[in-house]
């Protein structure tokens, strides 16, 4: 089963979009594993976007991310990283598309309210990273044969 790792970010968490985040995954079919509300250190920050280190933006995404706390979300299911991300929409919120989540609540890029794991390879390091092994769940739904074929 394909793990994928989500952040809503602290823009969402500020404005009371918790809830209606979680509500979209669930409501796509996948299978939460590990939900934690922390308050990101900047080793971890700067850890989770070492990919983008040399970027111009990289000192004010690490103070964004850390600014004020996140929710972090372990998710699995078929699919779970491309079914995530087409929940969450576009990078730039401007451009995502209505019925995502960026592209419902969001306009601008340094504030795009949640992350999630742009490939399977980092759907499986993110949620190592953020998560040890008894944080997560294994668990069967009542409802996974209705939504997994
Ligand atoms: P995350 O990683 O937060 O889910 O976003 P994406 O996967 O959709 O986009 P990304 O990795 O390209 O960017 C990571 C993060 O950096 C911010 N960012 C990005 C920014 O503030 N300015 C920029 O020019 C870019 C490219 C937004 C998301």
């Amino acid at each position: 089963m394909e793990r994928t790792f989500i952040i809503i970010k602290p823009d969402a968490v500020q404005r009371g979009l918790v809830g209606e985040i979680i509500k979209r995954f669930e409501q796509r079919g996948l299978r939460i594993i590990g939900m934690k509300f922390i308050h990101m250190s900047e080793a971890l920050a700067k850890k989770h976007y070492a990919v983008h280190a040399e970027r111009p933006f990289f000192n004010a995404l690490v103070s964004y991310i850390t600014s004020a706390p996140v929710v972090v979300i372990a998710l699995e299911g078929t699919n779970a990283v491309a079914a995530a991300r087409a929940t969450i929409g576009a990078t730039k919120p401007h451009e995502a598309g209505a019925g995502t989540i960026r592209g419902d609540f969001g306009l601008e890029i340094g504030r795009n309210l949640v992350h999630g794991s742009d490939s399977v390879e980092n759907g499986v390091l993110e949620v190592a990273n953020f998560f040890s092994e008894d944080e997560l769940v294994s668990w069967n739904r009542n409802t996974d044969p209705w939504i997994f074929e």
